[in-house]
């Protein structure tokens, strides 16, 4: 999907113009894939611009780094103070925000133990990730012959930028063969999650998602999907699926920041319910986007505004 443009990128400590927001050819991260990132969204609001659960993103940001034991030259609250001041300054409405921690220019070779540590966070206008006619209609999904990494070759609660490219070879793959997104299964034969997406399966009004140890990242967005269920009195277990759980499901849809909370029409061709988003589907999604601008009071405590 295309970037547009915007005026400032905090890079380092400090706001820079756009284009000066660049780095050497020889930087660790670009030969290794040695950096750790976010994708967080900034929703208009009654109040004005309000980041979703910023807090908890940069969290996981931080354990992304400690997993790979690169240190971040800030503190939690300089990045989440940063963040606030990238939407501010750029003066967005609603945008996504990239944060990225990587190893910069120094070093070369396999232990980057003294690479410098680099941070930026840049923010733009994105739409629906996957397309405004599927958050609204469904969309098709197919079952990966790429796996998803082994826990102990690459640790999935990890959002390391290197092991993208599994995710990409995987999205690659299903878009074409005709498909919208990929489903990747663990290498224990489990459903693990979707190239960029946790993944929801809904049978007999009970609803289920794939555990971390089936490869899946801890989604914010599913976390925030599963206290919405359990509020609206639905059942929820984090539990392994099997690929043909994923053919008899009633209903079916995937979840992240970038794709917010969008319904699945099928798998394989194997449509689900009758292939138009179900009821269930229809109420955690019309609660997901009431809650990141701001409309519910219940969750209020995941909106920072950032002036
Ligand atoms: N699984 C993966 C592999 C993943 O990358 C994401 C986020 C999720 C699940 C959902 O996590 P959360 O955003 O916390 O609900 N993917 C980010 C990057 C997507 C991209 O294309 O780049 C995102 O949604 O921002």
């Amino acid at each position: 999907m295309p970037i547009t443009e915007t005026e400032k990128i905090w890079m380092d400590g400090r706001l820079v113009d756009w284009k000066d927001a660049n780095i050497h050819v020889l930087t660790h991260g670009l030969h290794y894939g040695s950096g750790v990132f976010e994708g967080i969204r900034a929703y208009q609001t009654d109040n004005g611009p309000a980041i979703y659960r910023l807090e908890d993103h940069v969290a996981r940001l931080f354990d992304s780094a400690k997993i790979f034991m690169i240190e971040i030259p800030f503190s939690q609250s300089e990045i989440v103070e940063a963040a606030k001041a990238v939407v501010r300054e750029n003066k967005l409405e609603s945008c996504y925000m990239r944060p990225i921690v990587f190893l910069g220019y120094g070093e070369m070779g396999l232990n980057p133990l003294s690479c410098p540590v680099s941070v930026a966070i840049a923010a733009w206008p994105w739409g629906a990730y996957l397309g405004d006619d599927g958050t609204q209609n469904g969309i098709r999904l197919k079952v990966s012959s790429w796996q998803r990494h082994d826990p102990n070759a690459l640790p999935p609660a990890a959002k390391g930028t290197g092991m993208y490219l599994n995710s990409s070879m995987a999205k690659v793959e299903a878009v074409k063969a005709g498909y919208d997104e990929a489903i990747l299964m663990s290498p224990q034969g489990y459903v693990s999650e979707c190239t960029g997406e946790n993944l929801f399966v809904i049978k007999k009004g009970k609803i289920f998602t794939p555990p971390t140890s089936a490869g899946a990242l801890e989604g914010i967005t599913q976390s925030s999907v599963i206290r919405f269920a359990k509020d609206l009195g639905y059942e929820v277990s984090i539990e392994n699926l099997l690929r043909s759980d994923l053919y008899t499901a009633d209903e079916i849809f995937l979840c992240g920041t970038a794709a917010e909370v969008v319904p699945v029409s099928s798998v394989d061709d194997r449509v689900a319910g009758d292939g138009k988003p179900g009821p269930m589907t229809k109420a955690l999604q019309s609660m997901y986007f009431d809650a990141v601008r701001g409309r519910l009071d219940a969750y209020k405590d995941w909106n920072t505004y950032v002036s």
